[in-house]
């Protein structure tokens, strides 16, 4: 199988909380490549258009405001299956339903403060390394 990418963002809260390093070991442990990172801080304008597939649902405000109150970690990742395997890694949206050993079970503590972002699929994973990376910042074909 070929290997493909998927977008990744470390949340505010994990930031804050001085999580990058133990994520990113756990990260690395898992067998991505980081092929692609920075630490940036989103505006709330940044966050509005990322998240806009969700401007109708309920939690959208408070979303945006989280997602633009600190520095976040934003990473590409590369391996076989990247998205679906990452998904995987990072667990359900709520902690509370995340497996053992998930990143979310692990480093989050609610359904909106949940650490870490990760691409639902392909397509949304381009557009998002795109929103977020110019080609020279990746160290790899995408
Ligand atoms: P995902 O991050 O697991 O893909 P999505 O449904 O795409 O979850 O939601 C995007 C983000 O919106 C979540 O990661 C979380 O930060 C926030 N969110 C989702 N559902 C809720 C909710 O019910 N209450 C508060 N925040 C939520
Ligand atoms: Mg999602």
């Amino acid at each position: 199988m070929a290997l493909n990418h998927t977008f990744i963002m470390i949340k505010p809260d994990a930031v804050k909380k001085g999580y990058i390093g133990p994520i990113l070991n756990k990260i690395t442990a898992s067998d991505f490549k980081i092929v692609s990172i920075k630490m940036t801080q989103l505006s709330k304008r940044d966050a509005e258009i990322f998240y806009a597939i969700h401007k109708d649902r309920p939690f959208f405000n408070d979303l945006i405001a989280f997602m633009s109150s600190g520095p976040i970690v934003a990473a590409v990742l590369e391996k076989e299956n990247a998205v679906d395997d990452f998904r995987t890694l990072l667990g359900a949206t709520n902690p509370e339903e995340a497996a053992e050993g998930t990143i979310r079970k692990l480093f989050a503590y609610s359904v909106g403060e949940n650490a870490v972002h990760g691409s639902d699929s392909d397509e949304n994973s381009l557009i998002e390394i795109q929103f977020h990376f110019s080609q020279s910042e990746i160290f790899s074909e995408i």
